[in-house]
């Protein structure tokens, strides 16, 4: 108990909120809730944990020496601040996400796991990683409760935590699982704009915009709108949470405002060192621009339809549109194309139509087509 007292030290001096430790067993029915997701479609189209459940759910499977696990919580916030108010043209990006929040929770841990191997332990440090699930881990071990929005909350920041382990061969004292739940509380399940909290605990992966932010390919028209000016990441039903309010209320700081024009006409290599802390499907900048095409899109509509946007501006956004209306890339005139629509008038519905003299790919041509429908009867 001592032992886990320092070790736990040693993470919270470098701002951990807690470390607690659980056996490093089997999570049972795990492997199970796993293949029931990939089966049901509810883990979308990301895999980490899921490509191999069996794996996931035990990770003795991919450390045979481990005997327990030691689970920390990162609260990034404060310092991760808010969005502040929308604009034609802007984007946010979802608090985790604003700056590499994970590398102060990886040099924590990284600290634990030297102790551990001074002490002639065996240690590895996994965040984020395929070969745990790192809720599970932070629920046996005692520093959260599974929250219904399933995000792990602690009484004090609420779900605005980060989680990581280091697993070890020492054998150290399991940690009591929190008695608190949610309650009656269900803030965070009318809070999702898509409805992706299909049961208390239980998120539908494939319905989650955070999900459609950082997976390749086309983003499904009905998750367009819905995305409103999110760049990256879904922050609503850790907004609706109250056992973060406090803490959000305390940092006043405006974060995570992203100039989408500016985005827009940024070379590859400065973007991916931009945002190399998030995860980008492939590696490849472009799912970031067409997620930067979609929020511009909703962006300029949401400010117009509120009366908040010089003509001037909107005829800036409504050129650099059009500009990837032109590109070789489908996937850009794609959504190009819809944010064309979703702004909609005349000047709009001229680059659309002009688009479609050329256009020869079928897929583009359909999309092109309703981009043109919704500009004339408002569809989305
Ligand atoms: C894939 C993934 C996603 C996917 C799918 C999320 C999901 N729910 O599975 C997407 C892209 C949607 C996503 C979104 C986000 N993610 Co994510 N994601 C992951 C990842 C890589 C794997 C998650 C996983 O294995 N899920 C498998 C399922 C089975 O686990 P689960 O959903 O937690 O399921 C538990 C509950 O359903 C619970 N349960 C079952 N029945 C019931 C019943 C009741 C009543 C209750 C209360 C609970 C309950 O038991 C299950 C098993 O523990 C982890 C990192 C990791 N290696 O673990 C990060 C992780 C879960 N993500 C994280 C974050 C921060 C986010 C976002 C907040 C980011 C954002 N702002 O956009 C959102 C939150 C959306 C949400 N409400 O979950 C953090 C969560 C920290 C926390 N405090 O919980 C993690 C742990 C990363 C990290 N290391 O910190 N994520």
């Amino acid at each position: 108990m001592r032992y886990l007292q320092e070790l736990e030290m040693i993470a919270v001096e470098r701002g951990c909120a807690g470390l607690g430790a659980t056996h490093a067993g089997e999570f049972s029915g795990l492997a199970v809730t796993l293949r029931d997701r990939l089966d049901s479609g509810a883990a979308g189209k990301l895999r980490f944990t899921y490509k191999d459940p069996e794996r996931a759910a035990d990770v003795r499977n991919s450390y045979p020496w481990a005997q327990s696990l030691l689970v920390a919580s990162w609260p990034y916030m404060p310092g991760s601040g808010g969005p502040g108010p929308s604009a034609a043209g802007s984007g946010r990006i979802a608090r985790f996400a604003t700056q590499n929040h994970y590398s102060g929770l990886r040099a924590a841990l990284e600290a634990v796991a030297a102790q551990l191997e001074a002490d002639g332990y065996r240690a590895a440090v996994l965040i984020d990683d395929e070969r745990l699930v790192d809720r599970a881990a932070a629920v046996r071990a005692g520093v959260g409760w599974h929250g219904k929005s399933s995000m792990v909350l602690d009484p004090k920041y609420g779900p605005w935590l980060l989680l990581g382990s280091v697993v070890t061969d020492a054998a150290l004292h399991s940690g009591i699982p929190m008695t608190r739940d949610c309650g009656k509380c269900d803030a965070c399940i009318p809070a999702c704009p898509t409805g992706a909290i299909v049961a208390p605990g239980i998120l539908d992966a494939s319905l989650c915009i955070a999900h459609w932010t950082q997976v390749a390919g086309i983003i499904p028209r009905r998750f367009r709108m819905a995305m409103g000016d999110r760049l990256y990441g879904c922050d609503e039903c850790l907004d609706a949470c109250p056992p973060g309010h406090r803490v959000m209320a305390s940092d006043p700081h405006v974060m995570g405002r992203v100039d989408l024009v500016e985005l827009l006409a940024t070379d590859d290599e400065t973007l991916l060192r931009r945002y190399e802390h998030l995860y980008i499907p492939r590696n490849n900048p472009r799912f970031v621009r067409r997620n930067a095409l979609v929020a511009l899109g909703n962006s300029a509509a949401a400010a117009e339809a509120a009366g908040r946007v010089a003509s001037v501006d909107l005829e800036r956004i409504v050129g650099v549109l059009a500009g990837f209306l032109g590109d070789p890339d489908e996937l850009y005139r794609i959504h190009a194309g819809w944010a064309l629509g979703r702004i909609g008038g005349r000047v709009a519905a001229a680059l659309l139509r002009a688009r479609l003299v050329d256009e020869a790919a079928p897929e583009v041509v359909h999309e092109l087509e309703h981009a043109l429908g919704a500009c004339a009867g408002g569809r989305d």
